[in-house]
């Protein structure tokens, strides 16, 4: 099936040029002007459009069983609605118990999966460690396409590791060329704070962000950063909120360490004065992990995408319908945590990024798709539109609108954050696998038409540091053997 993409304007993270662009089965073969589409092909004319990589959306939760419930949004509807939204690819997480075996509970999700309509990969959480963990840490990279291991140093009593598990842990991901990522907060403070406030009387949703305020993630990210640069691993902070926590980030960046970070599209636009809503219901739609923070920083969080000091955007889609967010009416800390966001990522970082200066087309290109691509070892097969890369892609109209609303968004939940919010600049066409997949407002998706993506390992991150190790290590002292002291 040849499908061609007529008169747009190509927009990649480095640049943007004029080119038609021709797509053979789920690869694109040909970008440049003026392309004769093969007999029999599907011709879809941009019309001056931009024509874009697929989003990459490195951060979602579907069906996700956590805190006594299961997230709404499945792989099938989620995938979708990211696809209305201009996103191709999801990289979502297998999340062991502290007793299960990574491997099984990757069969688990995997199974889960097969109904995806759109692109998937798995980041795998490592909650625990011993022997069967490590070990089957070599099995994921080498045989199942894993190469990044989560890490939450949140939620005490349900995923939250210790530090020593964090320096194992990253160690193994060094060994193995695969890239650890932390879910950075201080859950045992967390834990100390919620139950203060509540022993106050604070039980309603405004508890939430008392409890765990933007020093805690400073904090804990400060302490990720350091057991990494101990380990000599690199390591990728999800959900970044804080300015402090990018102010840590562009210390390390600055002294030679690989250090990412993550910013979620909710948390550059939402900020804390949800939690006061007199609607219960409205502030517990908002409950999620990091917090929303107060207005200020949200300019930082905008400068870190602009300067590289953070590379990705993400939506941590782990979606709760109110009436599962009621679970907490009574004490907040069993609101479950998670809001969504992936069919509107790239639509509000277009009109409140590239329409209001903050970001250039290309730098959309990066923060959606081309870093993630890159960081997570899957680039150019994605991230990038030209020949042998994967025909995941969107048409993008910078001109069209459209208002966000719970009452018309795909996704599978009952509230959105960015309920009424008039977005410029979104997806015209979208393209996965070769197939136009939403056009003109429409879903054209199949069940079980998403593909695993496999990622490879990067030994040239190992090489580089362990030389860096050798290097570096303090020469040994030859000493004579020190006599017993005789009593
Ligand atoms: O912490 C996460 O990333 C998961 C459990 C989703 N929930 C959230 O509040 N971010
Ligand atoms: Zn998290
Ligand atoms: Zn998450």
């Amino acid at each position: 099936m040849s499908l061609l993409i007529r008169g747009g304007t190509v927009v990649n993270a480095d640049q943007s040029f004029r080119a038609d662009v021709l797509c053979e089965g789920d690869k694109i073969v040909a970008v440049g002007p003026d392309l004769q589409a093969p007999a029999g092909a599907r011709v879809v004319e941009a019309g001056g459009a931009y024509v874009m990589p697929g989003g990459i959306d490195p951060h979602t939760h579907m069906q996700l069983p956590f805190m006594g419930t299961t997230a709404s949004e499945d792989f099938f509807t989620g995938t979708a609605a990211g696809m209305a939204g201009g996103n191709t690819l999801i990289i979502d997480f297998v999340i062991p118990g502290p007793n299960d075996a990574p491997l099984d509970a990757f069969k688990q999700w995997s199974s889960w999966a097969e109904k995806s309509a759109g692109d998937y990969s798995f980041h795998v959480a490592v909650t625990n460690w011993n022997e069967t963990i490590s070990e089957q840490m070599g099995v994921l990279t080498r045989e199942h396409g894993v190469n990044s291991f989560k890490h939450f140093m949140a939620y005490k009593g349900a995923l939250l590791v210790e530090d020593d598990v964090l320096l194992q842990s990253f160690t193994r991901c060094l060994e193995l060329g695969a890239v650890p990522s932390v879910h950075a907060e201080n859950g045992e403070v967390v834990y100390l704070m919620q139950k203060s406030l509540l022993a106050a009387g604070i039980t309603g949703p405004e508890g939430h962000p008392l409890s765990r305020p933007s020093s805690i993630e400073a904090e804990a990210a400060g302490r990720a950063i350091t057991i990494a640069g101990m380990a000599g691993s690199p390591v990728y902070i999800v959900h970044v909120s804080a300015r402090e926590t990018v102010e840590a980030i562009a210390r390390a960046r600055a002294g030679g360490q690989r250090v990412y970070g993550e910013i979620l599209a909710q948390h550059l636009l939402v900020d804390e004065s949800v939690y006061y809503d007199k609607d219960w219901k409205k502030a517990a739609a908002h409950v999620m992990s990091p917090p929303f923070r107060s207005k200020d920083h949200q300019e930082a969080l905008w400068a870190a995408l602009a300067s590289g000091t953070c590379q990705t955007t993400a939506t941590d889609h782990c979606c709760f319908m109110i009436e599962q967010k009621l679970m907490g009416k009574d004490n907040f800390t069993g609101i479950p945590n998670g809001t969504a966001g992936i069919e509107d990522r790239m639509a509000v970082l277009w009109s409140e990024g590239v329409r209001k200066g903050r970001l250039t087309p290309n730098e959309f290109v990066a923060v959606t798709s081309a870093n993630c691509a890159k960081i997570f070892n899957i680039y150019p097969q994605r991230g990038v539109i030209q020949p042998g890369a994967d025909a995941a892609l969107v048409v993008w109209d910078p001109e069209a609108s459209r208002t966000i609303s719970a009452k018309t968004h795909h996704q599978k939940v009952d509230y959105n954050v960015y309920e009424g919010l008039t977005v410029t600049g979104i997806p015209a066409v979208t393209v996965s696998g070769g197939k136009v997949v939403y056009e003109k407002g429409e879903l054209k998706v199949e069940k079980g038409a998403g593909k695993y993506i496999k990622r490879p390992t990067f030994p040239s991150v190992v090489t580089a540091q362990t030389l860096r190790n050798t290097l570096t290590a303090p020469k040994g002292v030859k000493r004579e053997p020190v006599a017993a002291v005789t009593p």
